[in-house]
C-alpha cells in the first residue's frame, strides 16, 4: 500500500500514525502542498478534491483520512478498530465530530496564529480568530466533559477515535489554542503524545 502524504498535515498524520502503530508496511509518496503538487493532473486523477492524504492499494484508491484510517485498521485484527458494531459506531461518531466540528475551531486557529506567520502571509485576522475561538470553546467543553471520567474516548482504550480527535491538536501550542480551562483534554492528549506512532509523525521543526 502507498500513502500519498504531506507530513506537516494533521489529516495525513492520523492516517500515517495508525499505519505505524499497527506496523503496517506502507510506501510513502510526498505530495508537497507548498509546491502545489496537490493540483497536478496526475494527482487530481487520484484525488479530485486535491487534498492529502490518499491511499493506494493496487487498483483501489481511497481519499478522506477517516476512510483511510478505517481501511488500514481493517487489515489486521486490533483494538484500534474493534469488531463489534457499537464500538465502531462510537468511533465513527468521534471521527465525524472531529471533521465536522472540532476541526472547525482548531484549523482556523492553527492557520491564523501559526501558518500565516510561518508562510509570511500577514498577521492573524482578529475576526477569524474570534470566530474560531468561540467554536473551539463550545466543542472543547463537550470533549473535556466527556473525558472527565474516561482515559480514552471509546471503551477506555486507544482507538481510531483518539488518533482522529488528537490530530486537530497537532499545532495546539504554536496555534495558541486556549486549552487552559480543559484539564481533561490536556491529560488525555498527553497520553497520545507518549505514543511512538505520534512522536514519529510529529511535524519537524
Ligand atoms: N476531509 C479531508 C481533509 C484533507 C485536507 O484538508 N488536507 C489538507 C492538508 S491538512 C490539504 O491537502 N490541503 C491542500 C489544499 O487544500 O490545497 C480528510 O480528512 O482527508
Amino acid at each position: 500500500m502507498k500513502l500519498y502524504y504531506f507530513p506537516p498535515s494533521p489529516q495525513t498524520r492520523k492516517a500515517h500514525a495508525v499505519a505505524i502503530h499497527l506496523e503496517l508496511p506502507l510506501e510513502l509518496q510526498l505530495i508537497d502542498l507548498q509546491k502545489g503538487e496537490q493540483h497536478t493532473p496526475e494527482y487530481l486523477k487520484l484525488n479530485p478534491t486535491g487534498r492529502t492524504p490518499v491511499l493506494q492499494d493496487g487498483d483501489f484508491i481511497l481519499w478522506e483520512s477517516t476512510a483511510i484510517m478505517q481501511y488500514l485498521a481493517s487489515q489486521v485484527s486490533n483494538s484500534l478498530w474493534p469488531e463489534d458494531m457499537k464500538s465502531r459506531a462510537n468511533i465513527v461518531r468521534w471521527q465525524s465530530w472531529e471533521l465536522a466540528h472540532w476541526n472547525r475551531g482548531c484549523q482556523p486557529l492553527q492557520y491564523e496564529n501559526f501558518i500565516k506567520q510561518l508562510s509570511q502571509l500577514g498577521d492573524p485576522d482578529p475576526q477569524a480568530v474570534q470566530r474560531a475561538t468561540e467554536i473551539f470553546h463550545k466543542e472543547a467543553t463537550v470533549l473535556n466533559t466527556y473525558l472527565a471520567d474516561r482515559k480514552f474516548l471509546v471503551n477506555d482504550t486507544l482507538t481510531l477515535a483518539d488518533f482522529s480527535v488528537a490530530s486537530s491538536l497537532t499545532y495546539a501550542v504554536p496555534g495558541r489554542f486556549p486549552l487552559d480551562d480543559y484539564p481533561h483534554i490536556r491529560r488525555w492528549y498527553a497520553q497520545i503524545e507518549e505514543l511512538p506512532a505520534w512522536q514519529k509523525t510529529a511535524p519537524k521543526g
